[in-house]
């Protein structure tokens, strides 16, 4: 059974998934505006995975015979003091979204909801991934320093990333 309580939970998540979209996106205009191209395309294949995100939540409630309510979409901050500073508030916030997947199995567990809680699996999976690349920019971020042609590689390097949609 598709519970009121589940449903509402999921829904919760739809917001959240539109919420890191809407944070990625800010982040690759303001990468942009200083003119990091690579940056700015790294945060928008990740903006681009998370409107994805956002679907497959928005999908797996109709496919369970579910409501969908949207609700409101927060306003994302639109400048950060440093490239440093702007991955370690994606780290925190994939932190935050890693929370809300564990709290979400815990739900599904409680209510006995097996397909929410397999369906979620591959959220929890994805958590691990996210973090991990986080963690990696962040560190290479701290070694690079304040070196102006390490930021101009990464750059580079950042700019190579191509969204490839889900097929599934
Ligand atoms: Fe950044 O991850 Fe969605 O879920």
């Amino acid at each position: 059974m598709f519970s009121k309580k589940m449903n509402d939970a999921l829904n919760k998540q739809v917001n959240e998934e539109f919420f890191s979209a809407y944070l990625y996106l800010s982040m690759s205009s303001w990468f942009d505006s200083i003119g990091l191209k690579g940056f700015a395309n790294w945060m928008m294949v990740q903006f681009k995975e998370e409107m994805e995100h956002a679907m497959k939540f928005y999908s797996y409630i109709q496919s369970r015979g579910g409501d969908i309510k949207l609700l409101a979409i927060e306003e994302p901050p639109s400048k950060w003091d440093s490239p440093l500073h702007a991955f370690k508030e994606t780290l925190k916030h994939e932190q935050h979204i890693t929370q809300c997947m564990n709290d979400l199995a815990d739900l599904a567990e409680e209510l006995k909801d097996r397909p929410t809680l397999n369906f979620l699996q591959w959220f929890i999976d994805e958590q691990v991934e996210e973090e991990e690349n986080d963690r990696d920019i962040i560190q290479r971020l701290e070694l690079i320093g304040e070196s102006k042609n390490g930021i101009f590689m990464l750059d580079r390097e950042l700019a190579q990333r191509v969204y490839t949609p889900e097929t599934d």
